[in-house]
C-alpha cells in the first residue's frame, strides 16, 4: 500500500518535481516531434521546433491541441506508438462529430492505474477495503479506470460497471462494500434507494470516490450524510487516459493533479494567454509519461482554479478547484452565464434533492428557462397544483444566484429520470 502513497513523488519538494517535469517534458516534446507528423507540422506552422524548447518555462511557445485536432485526426493520427505496441482503447461518450479515440500502452495502463490507486489511498483506501465499482465499464474510462487501481492497491474489487440497481444494492449489503465508486448523480439516486429500502444500517460504506461530471458542495454534503460516508471528487478526461488526472485528499480542498505524469496551466478562453495561479481560467494539460497518445497544452474546457498552497495532507501536487463546469456546458440565457451546477447549489440549499432537469427555449426572439424540480417525496400529498408559493420561492433564490429570473416547476416525485451515469441536467432546445 505504502507504494501506492507514493511519498517521495506525491510530497516532492517543488524544485525536485520540476525538475523531474523538465526531463519527461523535453523527452515528450522530442517524442511527438520525432514520431506524430501532425504534430510535427502544427510546430512547425508555429515556427517552433524542439531546439527552442529548453525547459518547462517555454512551454506556451508549443501549439495548442483542442478537440478539433483530435477529429481530425481520428482514429489513429496522433498516436505516437505503431500499433502493435498498443493494448487498448478508450473512447468518448462525445454526442457530436466523431468520437474520440485515446490508445494505451501497456506502460500507460500501468501509470494509469498508479494515479487511481492514489485517489484510493487518498481517500483512505487499503487492501482491506472492498471496493465497488459502480461505473460503467467499457470504452468510458470510469469502470476500467478505478477497477486498475483497485487491484494495484490489492484491494477486493467488485466490478459491477453502472446500472442494475437492485444487485448494486443487494452486493453492497451482502459483500459488505466499503468504498464505492461511480458518478455523483448514481450514488445521489443509491442514496435514495438505500433510504426508502430501509438498508441504512445494513451497508458499510465509508468513503466514495465521485467524479466524471459537475457536482456542488451541497451535493456532496447531501451524498456524505444520506450514505453516511466521506465523498470524494476524482478528476479526469479519456483524452489524458481517464479517472485519476487529480483527486482529493481527506481535506476535500481542492484535488491534487497528479504533475508527475501531467503539467497544468490555466489560460484566459478568450486571449489563451496563460493565468496565474488563483485565477479562473480553462485547465491545459500537457501529458509528460503517456506513450501511446500523449498531448501537449491540451484545452479541456474546463474551468477552474488552481491553488499553489501547501496542504495540510502533506501533498505538494498543485490543487484544482472543483470544475464549474465545462465552457462547453456554459449556458447563455438571456445574456447570463448560467452553470447547472449553481441551480444545483440553490435547490441543495433550500431542501430540496438534486433531481432537477433545465429546458431552455427562445421564444420571440427572446430565451426562456425552466427548471423541472422534484417535490420532496415527505412535502407530497399527490396534488402538484397549488404549490405556486413554493416555485416562487425557489424561483426568487434562483433569481438571487444568478440575477435572472426562471420559472420554477415542482414535479412529482421520481418523474425526473435517474441516470447510471453521467446525469442529463440541461434540454437546450435552442439549437434544434
Ligand atoms: O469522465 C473520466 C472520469 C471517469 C473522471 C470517472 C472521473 C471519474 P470523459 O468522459 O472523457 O472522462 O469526460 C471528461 O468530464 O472534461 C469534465 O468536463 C468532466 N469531469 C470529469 N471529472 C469531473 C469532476 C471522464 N470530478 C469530462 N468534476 C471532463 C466535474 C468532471 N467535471
Amino acid at each position: 500500500m505504502e507504494k501506492y502513497y507514493q511519498e517521495e513523488i506525491e510530497c516532492m519538494e517543488p524544485g525536485k518535481l520540476k525538475e523531474l517535469q523538465n526531463e519527461r517534458f523535453l523527452k515528450q516534446v522530442q517524442n511527438v516531434w520525432d514520431n506524430v507528423p501532425y504534430y510535427k507540422k502544427k510546430m512547425k506552422d508555429k515556427g517552433v521546433s524542439p531546439a527552442d524548447i529548453k525547459s518547462i518555462d517555454d512551454i506556451s511557445k508549443l501549439p495548442f491541441v483542442t478537440k478539433d485536432d483530435l477529429r481530425e485526426t481520428y482514429p489513429y493520427g496522433l498516436f505516437a506508438k505503431p500499433l502493435k505496441d498498443c493494448v487498448r482503447i478508450h473512447s468518448t461518450s462525445g454526442t457530436t462529430g466523431r468520437r474520440v479515440v485515446a490508445g494505451y500502452t501497456q506502460n500507460d495502463i500501468d501509470l494509469w492505474n498508479d494515479c487511481t490507486a492514489r485517489a484510493l489511498v487518498a481517500a483512505g483506501a487499503s487492501p482491506k477495503d472492498v471496493v465497488q465499482v459502480a461505473y460503467g465499464y467499457g470504452l468510458f474510462t470510469g469502470g476500467l479506470g478505478l477497477d486498475g487501481g483497485s487491484h494495484k492497491l490489492g484491494c477486493l474489487t467488485i466490478p459491477m460497471s453502472s446500472g442494475n440497481t437492485s444487485r448494486q444494492l443487494q452486493f453492497m449489503v451482502d459483500l459488505g462494500t466499503t468504498v464505492l465508486c461511480c458518478t455523483p448523480s448514481y450514488a445521489a439516486y443509491l442514496s435514495e434507494c438505500i433510504a426508502e429500502q430501509g438498508l441504512r444500517d445494513k451497508i458499510k460504506l465509508k468513503a466514495g470516490i465521485f467524479g466524471a461530471e459537475a457536482w456542488s458542495q451541497e451535493m456532496r454534503e447531501s451524498i456524505q450524510e444520506g450514505l453516511g460516508i466521506k465523498a470524494f471528487d476524482i478528476y479526469g478526461l479519456t483524452e489524458l487516459t481517464g479517472p485519476g488526472v487529480a483527486y482529493e485528499c481527506s481535506e476535500q480542498k481542492g484535488m491534487h493533479i497528479n504533475e508527475d505524469h501531467f503539467i497544468v496551466e490555466t489560460i484566459d478562453p478568450d486571449t489563451l494567454e496563460p493565468l496565474p495561479a488563483g485565477s479562473k481560467g480553462e485547465l491545459v494539460f500537457t501529458s509528460i509519461t503517456k506513450e501511446a497518445f500523449p498531448l501537449l497544452r491540451y484545452r479541456t474546457k474546463d474551468i477552474c482554479i488552481l491553488n499553489t498552497e501547501k496542504c495540510s495532507c502533506g501533498r505538494t501536487h498543485i490543487r484544482m478547484s472543483k470544475p464549474m463546469g465545462r465552457s462547453d456546458d456554459m449556458l447563455i440565457i438571456k445574456g447570463v452565464n448560467v452553470f447547472p451546477s449553481q441551480i444545483e447549489s440553490v435547490l441543495i440549499e433550500q431542501g430540496y434533492q438534486p433531481n432537477y432537469q433545465i429546458v431552455v427555449d427562445r421564444v420571440n426572439n427572446s430565451d426562456t428557462c425552466e427548471v423541472k424540480v422534484e417535490m420532496p417525496a415527505e412535502q407530497f400529498t399527490g396534488e402538484l397544483a397549488g404549490l405556486n408559493r413554493m416555485e416562487r420561492n425557489l424561483s426568487d433564490a434562483i433569481k438571487t444566484m444568478l440575477g435572472i429570473k426562471v420559472k420554477v416547476k415542482l414535479v412529482a416525485p421520481k418523474s425526473i429520470t435517474r441516470s447510471e451515469g453521467k446525469a442529463v441536467r440541461v434540454i437546450d432546445n435552442r439549437h434544434i
